[in-house]
């Protein structure tokens, strides 16, 4: 990547606490990793909490999984966005069939980063993420969040919808907040993260 273009990405990373990396997962890459997650997710006998579109843990049954979190090209593109060598912790796979699978607004932890990639067009229509931009510096004012209590944000001033192609990648602060709201259109909209905690232990 061109220095002036890693530049840009740690200072939006920095001011607005995410970055989209537009097509950082080819075509084939993110064809593989949504077979192997769809695979997954029909083995799946449990759902995650409230959440039925919400498969976690991918690398505890497929290693293909692991190795990514691990060695995929985006761990060296984290740690230089966070600052600090970034410690994989688990990765997901999110689907939104229907008009009840929301996530409210939330943060996902005080330290480190996550990265979602978007395994089909997302858009407001499907479901897309939406980030509170500047919210992991406010970390006090939005305490009160959690991914299963409503919380409308949506008229928000720093409200961002991150509108992503497949291949595309954002990558956030895990204070940062955000959430993804119904699919109203019913196309496909997967998403694929991985968690990064900023320390050991
Ligand atoms: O994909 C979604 O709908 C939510 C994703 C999310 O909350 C996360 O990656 O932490």
């Amino acid at each position: 990547m061109l220095a002036a273009a890693l530049k840009n990405m740690q200072t939006s990373f920095a001011e607005d606490g995410f970055v989209i990396a537009q097509g950082f997962f080819n075509a084939d890459m993110v064809t593989e990793i949504r077979q192997r997650a769809e695979q997954v997710l029909a083995q799946r006998t449990q759902v995650s909490g409230n959440y039925t579109n919400v498969t976690k843990g991918l690398e505890k049954v497929d290693s293909f999984f692991a190795e990514l979190m691990y060695n995929g090209p985006q761990v060296a593109l984290v740690q230089q966005l966070l600052g600090i060598k970034p410690i994989p912790a688990t990765t997901s796979l999110f689907t939104k069939n229907n008009r009840t699978e929301q996530v409210n607004p939330h943060s996902d932890a005080k330290t480190g980063a996550v990265i979602w990639v978007a395994l089909d067009y997302c858009s407001y229509g499907n479901g897309c993420l939406h980030f509170l931009r500047g919210s992991h510096l406010r970390q006090q004012e939005f305490a009160y969040l959690r991914p299963d209590r409503p919380n409308d944000l949506s008229d928000h001033p720093d409200k961002v919808a991150a509108v992503m192609k497949a291949g595309d990648m954002v990558l956030f602060h895990s204070t940062t907040v955000h959430w993804s709201g119904p699919n109203f259109d019913g196309s496909p909209r997967r998403g694929f993260n991985c968690f990064y905690t900023g320390k050991a232990g």
